[in-house]
């Protein structure tokens, strides 16, 4: 391999990329990364180059650039031209009432999801974060930072790892050195992890640890309550010590999922196991003779807070998912208006 291509492929790039490029493409333009997006550019890296070029026009939703996507940028004018079909993409339907799409990051083989030893520690989240990686087919680990702050981290780790079979939990002290080299097989060259979770859980701090520079700011060292105060605003790319890449992004609030149902069945998977042997196939496990699903509940199997969890996060995402399936219909009616009515305009030029 030259030179190039090596650089390239420490970036992530890959035949999957590649593949979508045509030979004149190949003579005329560059691919580069989007490690930042920026009102007015992207900051990106090639294999050759790294800078802010303008920002790429867009007209959806999803094909917005975000951080972790790759762009193919003229070799001449620097300019970006066209976003390249992505590998991975982690999404969420924007807060309130907003029937968008907020896009978290693109290509990553890595979902890190953050929370700290104490009030931050919530299953439903964990649950909700583990739906999006699934969804995603990415790798999801549980990151459980300030173990250093409390006794005994145990119960913690226990409750995270029951909730995905093989699930790798990694409880820690995020400002330590040493807890890097747990994260090495996720951080080699050509690899990009995202770090999710709320704000205060110590995601920049991980940042700065695994990057071994102090360029990403962090709450003032007196903060000692589990909210966190918003540090982080905008997502970011950072070059890993270990060669790969890491993507830091503010704490969320909330994380409305929308276009995850299979992602849900995935990390429910035990639920769907059991119902598979009710006696009904429309068993809705509440008082249905020969429920499978109420008899592991009966046998401690499964707990009835978790099948409340699951039903609740299966109502909310056929919501959130109706409610941007509408917008897009209507979106694409619009456009399809317009067009009739240029068409219309240009036969009335054509007489
Ligand atoms: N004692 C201890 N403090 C930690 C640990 N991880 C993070 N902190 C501290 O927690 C505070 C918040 O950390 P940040 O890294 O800014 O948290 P964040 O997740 O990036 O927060 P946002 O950017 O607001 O989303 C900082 O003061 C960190 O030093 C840890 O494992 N142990
Ligand atoms: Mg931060
Ligand atoms: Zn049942």
């Amino acid at each position: 391999m030259t030179d190039n291509s090596n650089r390239l492929a420490a970036l992530g790039w890959s035949n999957h990329f590649a593949a979508q490029l045509d030979a004149d493409e190949l003579q005329t333009h560059v691919p580069a990364r989007v490690l930042a997006v920026h009102r007015n550019g992207l900051d990106v890296a090639g294999a050759d180059f790294e800078g802010r070029v303008a920002p790429l026009p867009s007209d959806g939703d999803e094909d917005r650039a975000t951080v972790g996507d790759f762009v193919l940028i003229e070799r001449e004018m620097r300019r970006p031209r066209r976003l390249l079909s992505r590998k991975s993409l982690f999404k969420r339907k924007a807060a309130g009432a907003d029937r968008r799409v907020q896009l978290i990051a693109a290509n990553v083989d890595t979902l890190l999801i953050v929370t700290s030893c104490n009030r931050d520690f919530n299953v439903a989240r964990l649950e909700r974060y583990l739906a999006l990686a699934r969804e995603a087919e990415v790798t999801p680990l549980v990151v459980l930072t300030k173990a250093d702050l409390v006794d005994d981290p145990s119960v913690y780790i226990t409750a995270a790892a029951r909730l995905m079979p093989g699930l790798f939990v990694a409880c820690l002290d995020a400002r330590d050195p040493e807890a890097a080299a747990r994260f090495a097989p996720w951080c080699g060259p050509g690899q990009t992890v995202a770090l999710v979770g709320s704000s205060g859980v110590g995601k920049s701090t991980l940042v700065n640890t695994l990057t071994g520079e102090g360029r990403q700011a962090v709450a003032g060292i007196r903060e000692d309550d589990a909210h966190g105060r918003h540090t982080t605003t905008g997502r970011s790319m950072h070059r890993l010590a270990a060669g790969g890449f890491m993507i830091d992004t503010p704490g969320m609030r909330e994380l409305q999922l929308a276009d995850v149902e299979a992602g849900i069945e995935d990390v429910f998977a035990d639920i769907s196991d059991a119902a598979a042997a009710c006696r009904f196939t429309d068993c809705r496990h509440e008082n249905e003779p020969g429920c499978a699903v109420r008899a592991a509940i009966e046998a401690g199997a499964l707990g009835e807070d978790r099948l409340r969890r699951f039903r609740k996060l299966v109502a909310e995402e056929a919501r959130n998912s109706a409610s941007l399936r509408e917008r897009r219909a209507r979106e694409r009616g619009f456009g399809r208006m317009v067009k009739s009515i240029v068409k219309a305009k240009d036969t009335r030029w054509d007489r």
